[in-house]
């Protein structure tokens, strides 16, 4: 365990990547609380492409609760303090969230990857019209997409999430592996805050990043499933720890 702060001098370049428990200080619920059941259902049966197609009523409800929980949360400490070194660091900060629920960018952080999409995104199940910003709950009806209906048909809307075995999106892989290409001019560093290891690709970033010759922090409540291949563990609450390490804290 190691409590003293990551060095960030003039050559740093900082990637790091959030899960779950960054949003627990929140007050957001993280996904292997509960056994990993929402409902008494599977997270992987509400978060995967054959659940939408089983019971898109079912998907629906659980994406317009977590809409409903996530819009009445507020942004907190370890949130703001990205914002804080982003301020400080510019093109040689990269925030990767595994988070849908939008609170990095409410807290004002801007070089932002939101890995698995947003909660606040909607796209049509089938055809190929861009994703579109939406806050609305679906609990009764469901929603129909309108450019389909003009075709003639008929489609559901889905959530803009990346399910369980469903590919990452377009150009965010690329844009990592650039960050980290451009990073070797100088000295990288991997942090990872709050995450459990155990949902790739997002839990492999760190060997990748290990491969760029980055050195890795990981900050998290308890030992990540990954955590063999980090340099350095602080173990601890994201909203408390996050500050204290980055130098954030007064
Ligand atoms: C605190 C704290 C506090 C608490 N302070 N800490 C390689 C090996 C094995 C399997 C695979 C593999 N590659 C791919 C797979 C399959 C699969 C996978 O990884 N499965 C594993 C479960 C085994 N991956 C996929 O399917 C991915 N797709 C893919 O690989 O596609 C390949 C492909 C290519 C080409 C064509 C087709 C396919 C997609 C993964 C998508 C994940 N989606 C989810 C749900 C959707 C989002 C949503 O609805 O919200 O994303 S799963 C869920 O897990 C969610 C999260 O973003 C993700 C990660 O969870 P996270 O953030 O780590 O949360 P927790 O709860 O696990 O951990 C929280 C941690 O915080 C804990 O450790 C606590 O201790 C800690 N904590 N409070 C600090 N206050």
């Amino acid at each position: 365990m190691d409590n003293r702060p990551v060095q960030l001098d003039d050559r740093t370049w900082l990637l790091v990547l959030t899960g779950a428990g960054i949003s627990a200080e929140s007050g957001l619920a993280t996904f292997r609380d509960a056994n990993g059941l929402w409902e008494n259902h599977r997270v992987e049966d509400v978060a995967a492409p054959e659940g939408f197609e089983r019971d898109p009523s079912l998907v629906w409800r659980f994406y317009s609760q977590r809409r409903t929980a996530a819009s009445a949360c507020e942004p907190n400490a370890g949130h703001r303090a990205l914002v804080e070194v982003e301020r400080r660091l510019g093109d040689r900060f990269l925030l990767v969230t595994q988070n849908v629920d939008a609170l990095h960018l409410r807290a004002g952080s801007e070089r932002v990857i939101e890995l698995h999409g947003s909660l606040f995104v909607t796209r049509c199940s089938r055809c190929a019209r861009p994703p579109f910003p939406d806050t609305r709950l679906y609990e009764d009806a469901l929603p129909e997409c309108e450019a389909c209906r003009k075709a003639g048909r008929r489609s559901l809307l889905r959530p803009h999430i990346v399910w369980f075995g469903e590919p990452l999106f377009p150009g965010h892989f690329d844009r990592i592996e650039a960050f980290m290409g451009t990073a070797r001019r100088g000295r990288l560093v991997f942090l990872a805050v709050g995450t459990s290891g155990v949902v790739y690709p997002a839990a492999g970033l760190v060997n990748l990043a290990r491969a760029h010759g980055a050195e890795a922090w990981l900050l998290n409540a308890e030992p990540a499933e990954n955590g063999s291949a980090f340099d350095h563990f602080v173990r601890g609450r994201s909203a408390e720890a996050l500050p204290a390490l980055l130098g954030t804290a007064r």
